[in-house]
């Protein structure tokens, strides 16, 4: 694991890509650039310092794990892989019983070089992006991992959840309902209390990761990065609160989250993850920010949702090896999981499957579905296709599903507001629920094996070619 942020930056500069862009404006500017360098493959990692009406050092970061080799380096994986070969790497490296790794206490840490307390505390001391031109506001917290902790278990749980700034000291926290952070802070409100929160706004990848990706529920994030990566994560205790919080993270925002029923506030609307703003301006539930604390030079990640592609791959990756790993566990011949970034991931699952069986690829898509993650999509490809490779796939529905009988729709299932596709009816009514479909695109295991061969040649043959006529084809 990354020591931080910087360490990370600086193995960028050296073996990914890495720019650096100066005179930026906090209001739309950021936003555009990524936008820009995301149309690209491989975008580079982009710092933004002396950012309009700000001293230099104070910068934003963004495109974090936007390429495969990042998100290689991010999550400790030899650097030449990509795709479906990530998810492997990784699903084999997690293939083990689960041994949580707890942090280490350790006395401070850079995160406390500024200490901000009382009515030294102002949010916009930093340069909050707003990032889309229909957003409510300027949000601190995208690339972000909120900490909480179970008042009944000590359960410390992390998880991204957008966070915007309202005035110097008070921001909005936006966590659905079913995600970790939701539940904990119910239970402080059910008692009467408010919930201690710390919004870490700037982490190294690999903790990072592991804050927006479903890690089961009862474990900590903190314990599972540090089974992952075979080291401990170094926290030190909040300035306000007492929670952990990483000795290395750039800045923290320390506060109570209050409840709905004594305080909101209007947060949003915010250009969300499906690529819509699919949510409107509504009351949330407040932070009032006890401290700040940050490092010299701190560094806010952003990761706002983008066109045409997101910027936080290294999730997919991540949820993809949970999932391929949790099937194994049930069923023979799955070759592959993966999440489609182009289909912004959960709602496109892409499953290859060796069918062995009569109903093997129904029973495979059947249980994605009924995964808790919002699977719009369930598309089943035979073991010769790659999940991770566009074309193959396009191909394999193109020519192996025959829709009158290749699909099921199943309906009832979870979703949540932001949704674009919710009807305007059930969403007054706020019934939450939307279908998935299981999409058969791989051979009728009835007939497989008469099953017209592909014109595609063997590998051998093409591999014999390939050598023979090598500098012709260079
Ligand atoms: C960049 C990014 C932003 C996210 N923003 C939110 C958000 O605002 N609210 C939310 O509930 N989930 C958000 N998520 C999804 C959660 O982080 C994710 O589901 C994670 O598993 C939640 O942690 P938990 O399982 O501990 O609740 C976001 C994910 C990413 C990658
Ligand atoms: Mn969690």
């Amino acid at each position: 694991m990354y020591k931080d942020l910087q360490e990370f930056i600086d193995d960028v500069g050296q073996y990914d890509r890495l720019k650096v862009i100066e005179g930026a404006d906090w209001d739309l500017e950021l936003g555009l650039i990524t936008e820009l360098t995301l149309r690209k493959p491989d975008a580079p990692l982009v710092i933004f310092d002396r950012i309009k009406g700000y001293n230099a050092g104070y910068r934003v970061l963004s495109n974090l794990v936007a390429s495969p080799r990042r998100v290689a380096m991010a999550l400790g994986l030899p650097r030449e892989a990509k795709g479906l070969e990530l998810v492997k790497l990784l699903r084999t490296r997690i293939d083990r019983p689960f041994k949580p790794l707890p942090p280490v206490k350790v006395s401070t840490g850079p995160v406390k070089y500024h200490v901000h307390t009382g009515g030294d505390v102002d949010l916009w001391e930093f340069p909050v992006p707003k990032w889309h031109g229909l957003d409510g506001g300027r949000y601190i917290g995208t690339g972000d991992m909120v900490i909480q902790k179970d008042p009944d278990t000590g359960w410390v749980n992390l998880g991204t959840y957008r966070v915007q700034a309202l005035d110097k000291n008070t921001a909005a926290l936006h966590a659905n309902p079913g995600h970790h952070g939701a539940e904990i802070a119910r239970k402080y409100w059910e008692r009467g209390q408010s919930c201690p929160v710390a919004v870490v706004c700037g982490q190294e990848p690999l903790l990072w990761t592991m804050a927006c990706s479903n890690i089961q529920r009862g474990v900590s994030e903190y314990d599972y990065a540090g089974w992952l990566a075979g080291e401990p994560v170094e926290v030190v205790k909040g300035a306000a609160v007492d929670l952990p919080i990483p000795a290395h993270a750039e800045i923290v925002i320390e506060g109570e989250f209050i409840s709905p029923e004594v305080e909101t506030r209007v947060e949003g609307p915010f250009g969300e993850w499906w690529g819509y703003y699919g949510g409107k301006a509504s009351p949330h539930p407040i932070i009032r920010v006890k401290a700040i604390c940050h490092q010299k030079d701190p560094i806010i990640v952003g990761c706002p949702p983008m066109l045409p592609i997101d910027n936080d791959l290294a999730r997919l990756i991540i949820d993809g090896a949970e999932l391929w790993n949790d099937l194994d566990r049930h069923y023979p011949g799955i070759k592959g999981v993966w999440l489609a970034p182009e289909g912004r991931g959960g709602p496109m699952c892409i499953v290859s499957v060796q069918q062995q069986f009569p109903g093997h690829a129904r029973h495979v898509a059947t249980a994605l579905a009924s995964s808790v993650a919002l699977h719009r999509w369930v598309i089943v490809v035979d073991d010769d296709i790659d999940p991770s490779n566009n074309a193959e796939v396009l191909w394999a529905l193109g020519t192996r599903c025959e829709p009158a009988n290749s699909i099921d729709i199943m309906e009832g299932f979870r979703t949540i507001a932001s949704n674009p596709r919710v009807e305007p009816e059930k969403r007054s009514s706020r019934n939450f629920a939307s279908s998935r479909a299981l999409v058969y695109a791989c051979k009728p295991y009835s007939w497989i094996k008469d099953f017209p061969p592909s014109v595609k040649s063997g590998p051998d043959a093409l591999k014999k070619t390939e050598e023979k006529w090598a500098k012709e084809l260079a």
